[in-house]
């Protein structure tokens, strides 16, 4: 008689970790064929650790976006990177990202460090190759063979998926045995109204210069259904005045900009009708006080 093997399933977390602006979240969306990781083309974008669930029929893998690790100058710094520490302690395995376009530099060798002291097995992915000559960035991956800290060295490119099925592979084989750990549709454990946050912070991202994107914080007031649609108040947190009028813009075209815009992001991550009602405030020294990170949801409450 044939005996029916049941099928054995992997599941476990993988940790997305390396220095600012090297492609992580661009590398998360890629792999998990969404968009729920904010990107830009600024450095520190990503301020929490972000879980994207990727289910596949023999796999669950539950990629954990990370900010860029970066030296600690405000509360908020030190907030990004409490939240890379924790993540790294609590995942099954790591994916070291390094982008290979940019100079080495000490806070590059400590991440590494860190990565590599962990006791997680690490896979080394070599970023944006696309824009390299592909025999330089054969060197690049062959230099790196020879640690044999990595389980796997493989150059890739976020932005056009090349060799991310070979990342996701890679990750597959080091998984812990085991059943799903979320359902087969949930795409993250995080509530909706993060996701809010986050797609208002990605337009301030993209439509702001210098440091005023890194001195807001967005926090969602109302989030509730009224009449077929989901009404959002938010309000955005500045340090200054200043700031404040920059934020709101020339007869508030600045605020209206940004309100369209992510309220299109917000509408198509809902899939549903969206009124989005923001308001600027200011809150003063925020990246520098405790209080505020609690409050804003950047650091534990408790
Ligand atoms: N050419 C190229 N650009 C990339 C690639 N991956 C990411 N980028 C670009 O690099 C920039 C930073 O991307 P992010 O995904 O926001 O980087 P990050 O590592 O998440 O940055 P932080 O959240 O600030 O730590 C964006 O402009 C991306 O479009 C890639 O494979 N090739
Ligand atoms: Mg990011």
């Amino acid at each position: 008689m044939e005996c029916v093997k049941p099928p054995v399933s992997k599941a476990g977390f993988a940790a997305i970790v390396g220095l600012p602006n090297v492609g992580k979240s661009t590398l998360v969306n890629r792999l998990t064929e969404t968009k729920l990781s904010i990107v830009s083309s600024k450095a520190q974008t990503t301020r929490n650790t972000v879980s994207v669930i990727l289910t596949l029929p023999n796999a669950q893998i539950i990629f954990q976006d990370t900010p860029g690790f970066h030296e600690a100058t405000t509360a908020l710094n030190q907030a990004f990177i409490e939240s890379v520490l924790r993540t790294i302690k609590m995942t099954d395995i790591i994916v070291f990202v390094i982008d290979p376009t940019t100079k080495e530099s000490n806070q590059g060798e400590e991440v590494e460090r860190l990565v590599s002291e962990s006791g997680k097995p690490v896979i080394l992915a070599i970023n944006k190759i696309d824009t390299l000559n592909k025999r330089f960035a054969e060197d690049l991956v062959s230099k790196r063979l020879s640690n044999k800290r990595f389980s796997l060295v493989l150059g890739i490119s976020a932005l056009t998926g090349c060799n991310c099925d070979l990342l996701i592979n890679g990750v597959i084989d080091l998984l812990p045995k085991g059943p799903y750990l979320y359902g087969e549709d949930d795409l993250s454990d995080m509530p909706e109204r993060f996701f809010a946050t986050e797609l208002i912070r990605e337009q301030i991202l993209k439509l702001l210069v210098q440091e005023v994107p890194h001195k807001t914080a967005v926090t969602i007031e109302t989030f509730k259904e009224i009449e077929n649609r989901v009404l959002i108040q938010a309000n955005i947190h500045v340090e200054r005045d200043s700031q404040k009028r920059i934020l709101i813009g020339k007869g508030g075209n600045m605020i209206k900009s940004i309100g369209t815009a992510a309220r299109q992001r917000i509408e198509e991550f809902l899939e549903r009708s969206v009124r989005l009602e923001l308001f600027v405030k200011v809150s003063p020294n925020w990246t520098r006080s405790i209080s505020k990170l609690k409050e804003f949801g950047y650091l534990d409450s408790k």
